[in-house]
């Protein structure tokens, strides 16, 4: 918290690389709305673990929320309107979610970022996402703004070729990072959970990220 003596909060935006910016806690005074809202995206749009295009079955479970949900699947990686499980739309983003993206992305200098996707994923111990790019979303001028809740995790972020070298850092809960420009194709990952709890959110490690998918 950076709380000062008249009680402004000052929020720190650190430059992890030219384009990535973590804003340290920027969720952590609306976790709470956040996570309540989760809970009804949820109960229409339930965790799920989905299949890689090469048949293996994913560690994360995952759902979505907004117009496009990404799905995976042995057909491929894409954005689709309906949830394969409900042949339903996705469950609505609900407007603490829209409010929190697009006040992180402003603040890094990304004020016409307006997510239509949002991708939930659920780590678990053990729980962990490879080395990758995120290629599915059609305009890689947008960004995309990422909220950490939960348990901690280590975030591994590397270069545009998948033997650059990989630097790391911790995300906790209530951290925002948004990635843009010269950082928006770069490799990254998250490390095997490690076991723990959390007050809110038990065992788990939550992660939303926003995007302009469509
Ligand atoms: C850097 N999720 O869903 S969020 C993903 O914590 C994903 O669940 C991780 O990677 C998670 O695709 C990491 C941080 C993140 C998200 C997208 C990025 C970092 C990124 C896109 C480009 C560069
Ligand atoms: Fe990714």
């Amino acid at each position: 918290m950076n709380h000062d003596l008249f009680g402004h909060m000052e929020q720190a935006l650190i430059t992890l690389q030219p384009g990535a910016f973590i804003l340290r806690d920027f969720a952590g005074d609306c976790a709470s709305q956040l996570w309540q809202d989760l809970q009804q995206v949820l109960s229409a749009a339930p965790w799920r673990h989905m299949q890689t295009p090469g048949g293996l079955t994913m560690s994360v479970a995952m759902s979505n929320c907004g117009r496009l949900g990404w799905v995976s699947d042995h057909a491929g990686y894409r954005y689709a309107v309906e949830d394969p499980l409900s042949g339903q739309p996705w469950p609505p983003m609900p407007p603490s979610f829209i409010t929190l993206a697009e006040s992180a992305a402003a603040k890094a200098g990304f004020d016409r970022f307006r997510p239509d996707a949002c991708l939930i994923n659920r780590y678990e111990a053990g729980a962990k996402l490879s080395l990758h790019q995120d290629k599915d979303e059609r305009d890689f001028s947008q960004p995309i703004v990422s909220v950490s809740l939960g348990l901690p995790a280590t975030f591994l972020f590397g270069g545009l070729k998948r033997t650059d070298p990989v630097l790391r850092t911790e995300l906790h809960h209530g951290d925002v990072v948004v990635w843009g420009g010269p950082a928006r194709l770069r490799y990254h990952g998250i490390l095997p959970l490690k076991a723990g709890q959390h007050c809110t959110a038990g065992n788990a490690r939550i992660n939303l990220t926003f995007r302009a998918a469509g």
